[in-house]
């Protein structure tokens, strides 16, 4: 198993002091770090920088769909500037040594809305079109798509694993996986492990944190079932430790992140990689 940690921990736009975000997660003894942009408009030899030469950092790259790059949206312009800013995300992840590219890209977070099944058909359907000719050109590049389910709050689109991979059958693309959250999971899914025997090898990376965004192994997440049921699919992928900052206002209105969960972001990032590192010895 190998850790990674959010740079949304230690600041609301980690790619924009990246060198510092880098140094942390480095000192803290993580090799991975995720690198969330929601509009990958970043230039790459700052990012190739602030990794450092050789990277100190594998970055997992983190993205998520907004009102205006919205694949689920019927407006095609939206849809259109989905897929630029997804093929943005791709050309970052490549040109920065990457290989993943994770998050809840099929649809705008926090746009939660009724949805009858013929409405959710046709969106699901415009989201697999245009993920299956992004994942095509992220095979091109050497990367792997993992999409994110998110609780109900967050979105209307995907909120289980049994939903995602309804979504990945649709997409039909070898390099698409999902990326599962223990956030998101623990309020959505009523078996851990049959959950994450669901997802099988089609589980590209992992999320870890508490039921309340809190340090792993500070609340109450059933972590030895969690390790159980990752053994018994052989998962030996990333796992990424993700929370976020509190502040700025407008950063934790986007994340609900409305008070500190731990003393502080190291506390949070260095508790957290203590405890997985004795769930997995
Ligand atoms: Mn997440």
């Amino acid at each position: 198993m190998r850790f990674a940690v959010s740079g949304w921990i230690f600041h609301h736009d980690p790619a924009k002091v990246l060198g510092r975000v880098v140094d942390l997660a480095h000192s803290l003894g993580y090799d991975g770090l995720e690198i969330p942009t929601l509009d990958a408009r970043l230039e790459l030899r700052r990012i190739r920088e602030g990794l450092g030469n050789p990277p100190r950092m594998i970055p997992i790259w983190v993205g998520g769909g907004s009102p205006p790059r919205d694949l689920s949206n019927p407006s095609e312009r939206i849809q259109r500037a989905g897929v630029a800013y997804l093929r943005r995300l791709v050309d970052l992840c490549a040109g920065s040594g990457g290989e993943l590219v994770a998050g809840p890209l099929y649809g705008a977070v926090g746009r939660v809305r009724y949805l009858s099944p013929a409405r959710r058909d046709a969106a699901l359907s415009r989201v697999a079109r245009h993920l299956s000719l992004v994942a095509r050109y992220a095979a091109s590049r050497s990367v792997r798509i993992a999409l994110e389910p998110l609780n109900r709050y967050d979105t209307s689109l995907v909120n289980t694993v049994a939903q995602g991979i309804e979504l990945l059958e649709r997409i039909g693309e070898p390099n698409v996986g999902l990326a599962l959250d223990t956030f998101h999971m623990n309020i959505e899914e009523r078996s851990v492990g049959k959950a994450l025997r669901e997802a099988g090898r089609q589980l590209f990376y992992l999320q870890a944190c508490e039921n309340d965004r809190g340090a792993v192994g500070s609340g109450h997440v059933p972590w030895t079932e969690w390790r159980d049921a990752l053994r018994s699919i052989s998962y030996d992928g990333w796992v990424g430790v993700e929370s976020f900052i509190p502040s700025p206002p407008g950063f934790a209105e986007a994340m609900r992140m409305w008070r500190p969960v731990a003393a502080s972001p190291q506390e949070l990032a260095g508790a957290s990689l203590s405890f997985l590192q004795g769930l997995f010895p």
